[in-house]
C-alpha cells in the first residue's frame, strides 16, 4: 500500500511539472523564440561544411524545400545599414553634430577592430550614439557585420570602395612601381614593398571623404584596429570642432620615414607655385618647415587618429592638391602616406587656428601614446595610462614644436615626460 501510494504521488507530481512548463512557455514566447534560435545559430555554426566536406557533396545534391525555407529565415545576410534609435544620454533633446566614425578594415581585422570599438564605445560614444561608416574594397562578411554591428551605439553602415578609387590610374607605370617595390624590400622599407598599403594611402588621401555613405556627413573621426583610448571623453568632441570652428584634430604627431617620400616635398613645392591661391594665411608652414619651405622638416600628425571636417577634404584648395599629387605618381613611385599628405594640406591651406590638438584624449596605437600630460587631467578622466609612456614630449615628436609654433603654454609636468 505505502508503495502504490508513493508511485501515485510521484505521478502526480510529474503531471504538476509537465503543466508548469506548458504554462510557463505560453506565457513567455520570447523564451521559445531564444531557444529556437539559439538551436538554429548552433546548427547553422556546426553544419557548415569544411572544404572536405563541401568537395564530398555531390554537385546534384539539392537541398529540400524545406531545409531552403530554413536557411532564407535563418542566414539573412546582415543589413548594409544597422539603424538604432537609441537616445542620446546628454538628454532627449540634445542635438548631435553631423558626424560619423570611419574606419577602413578587411573582414580579418575583424578581432582587432573589436578591441578599438570597445574602447570608442565605453569611453565615449554610449554617452552619444554617433554613427560608424565602414569601408573596404572587399565585400564585408556576415560576421563582420554582425559582430561591429552588436557592439556600436549608433547606425552602422558598410560601403565597397569604387574599383577607380583603389587601384592604379591609367598614368602610373606598373613596371616602374614594381621595381620601386623591389628596391624598398630590399632597403627593408617598411611596408616597401606592399601594393595593397599604397591602394590604402591613395585612398586615405583622396577618396575616402568621396564615399557614397559619407557624402552627407560633415564631420568624421577616423579609426584603426588595435587602438586604446586610455581616457574618458566626457563631451561631445564632434559639437567641439564645429562649436571651435576647427577643421583638423589630433593626438600625435611625429617625424617621417624619409625613404618613403623623398620628393614628396618637391612636388608640394611645384603645387604652392602654381596655385598660390590655396596658401592660407597664418598657416602652420613654420611647423613643417625650419626654413619657410625650402625643405620639409617631416613633421606630420600621425592619421590614424583624426578627427576632422570632410568639407575641408572636399574644398577645391585640398581637391587641386590631391589630384596634382597623384598625377606626380608618388603614392606608388613612392610609398607616400595619407599622413604627410594630410598634414602638409592641413599646415598649408588652413589658418593654424583650425587646427587642435586633443591633448586630453588619451590614445595609442603601435608604438606611440599620448597620456595626458598633468595628473590632475589624468585623474579626472580616469585615465589608463602611464604618463613615462607619453610621447608627446619626447625626442621624436613634432609636438613640443606645435606648441611653440602655436605660442601655446606647456603643461606644467611636461619636463617630467621628455
Ligand atoms: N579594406 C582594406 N583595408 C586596409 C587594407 N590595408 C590596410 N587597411 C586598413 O587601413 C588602415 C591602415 O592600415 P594599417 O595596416 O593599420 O596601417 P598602419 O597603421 O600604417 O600600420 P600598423 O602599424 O600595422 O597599424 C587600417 O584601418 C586597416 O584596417 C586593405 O588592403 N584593405
Ligand atoms: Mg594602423
Amino acid at each position: 500500500m505505502p508503495r502504490a501510494s508513493t508511485f501515485r504521488i510521484l505521478r502526480l507530481a510529474a503531471l504538476a511539472f509537465i503543466l508548469l512548463v506548458i504554462i510557463y512557455k505560453i506565457t513567455n514566447p520570447s523564451s521559445l523564440t531564444a531557444l529556437s534560435r539559439a538551436a538554429g545559430y548552433h546548427e547553422r555554426a556546426s553544419s557548415k561544411p569544411g572544404p572536405e566536406q563541401q568537395a564530398a557533396v555531390p554537385s546534384d545534391d539539392k537541398p529540400t524545400e524545406s531545409a531552403k525555407e530554413e536557411v532564407k529565415s535563418e542566414e539573412k545576410p546582415a543589413a548594409d545599414v544597422t539603424t538604432t534609435t537609441a537616445p542620446v544620454d546628454e538628454g532627449k533633446d540634445y542635438v548631435r553634430a553631423n558626424a560619423t566614425f570611419v574606419t577602413l578594415a578587411r573582414n580579418v581585422d575583424i578581432w582587432s577592430l573589436v578591441k578599438s570599438i570597445r574602447h570608442v564605445e565605453d569611453r565615449f560614444n554610449r554617452k552619444y550614439h554617433y554613427d560608424w561608416v565602414f569601408l573596404n574594397d572587399d565585400d564585408f562578411d556576415d560576421n563582420f557585420k554582425e559582430v561591429t554591428s552588436s557592439l556600436i551605439s549608433g547606425n552602422v553602415k558598410f560601403g565597397k570602395i569604387p574599383k577607380e578609387h583603389w587601384g592604379y590610374p591609367d598614368w602610373i607605370d606598373q613596371e616602374k612601381a614594381a621595381e620601386v617595390r623591389e628596391q624598398m624590400r630590399q632597403k627593408q622599407v617598411i611596408y616597401g614593398d606592399s601594393v595593397s598599403y599604397r591602394h590604402m594611402c591613395r585612398f586615405e588621401s583622396g577618396f575616402f571623404f568621396q564615399h557614397e555613405l559619407m557624402k552627407d556627413y560633415k564631420y568624421y573621426w577616423r579609426v584603426e584596429p588595435d587602438i586604446i583610448l586610455h581616457c574618458d571623453i566626457d563631451y561631445d568632441v564632434f559639437k567641439f570642432m564645429e562649436q571651435g570652428g576647427y577643421d583638423y584634430g589630433f593626438t600625435l604627431s611625429l617625424y617621417e620615414y624619409i625613404e618613403t617620400i623623398p620628393t614628396l616635398w618637391k612636388s608640394v613645392k611645384k603645387f604652392i607655385q602654381e596655385h598660390p591661391e590655396h596658401i592660407a594665411e597664418d598657416n602652420l608652414m613654420n611647423w613643417i618647415s625650419d626654413d619657410n619651405g625650402i625643405t620639409y622638416n617631416k613633421c606630420h600628425f600621425w592619421s590614424n587618429f583624426e578627427i576632422g571636417n570632410l568639407d575641408f577634404w572636399r574644398s577645391p584648395a585640398y581637391s587641386d592638391f590631391f589630384d596634382f599629387l597623384d598625377y606626380e605618381g608618388g603614392f606608388f613611385y613612392e610609398r607616400w602616406g595619407d599622413a604627410p599628405v594630410h598634414s602638409i594640406a592641413a599646415a598649408l591651406f588652413l589658418p593654424k587656428d583650425k587646427v587642435h590638438f586633443f591633448d586630453d584624449i588619451g590614445y595609442w596605437h603601435v608604438p606611440f601614446t599620448n597620456c595626458p600630460t598633468n595628473k590632475e587631467d589624468r585623474l579626472r578622466l580616469k585615465c589608463s595610462c602611464n604618463p613615462f609612456d607619453n610621447f608627446i614630449w619626447k625626442g621624436y615628436s613634432c609636438t613640443p614644436r606645435y606648441y611653440d609654433v602655436m605660442k601655446m603654454k606647456r603643461p606644467s609636468e611636461w619636463h617630467e615626460q621628455s
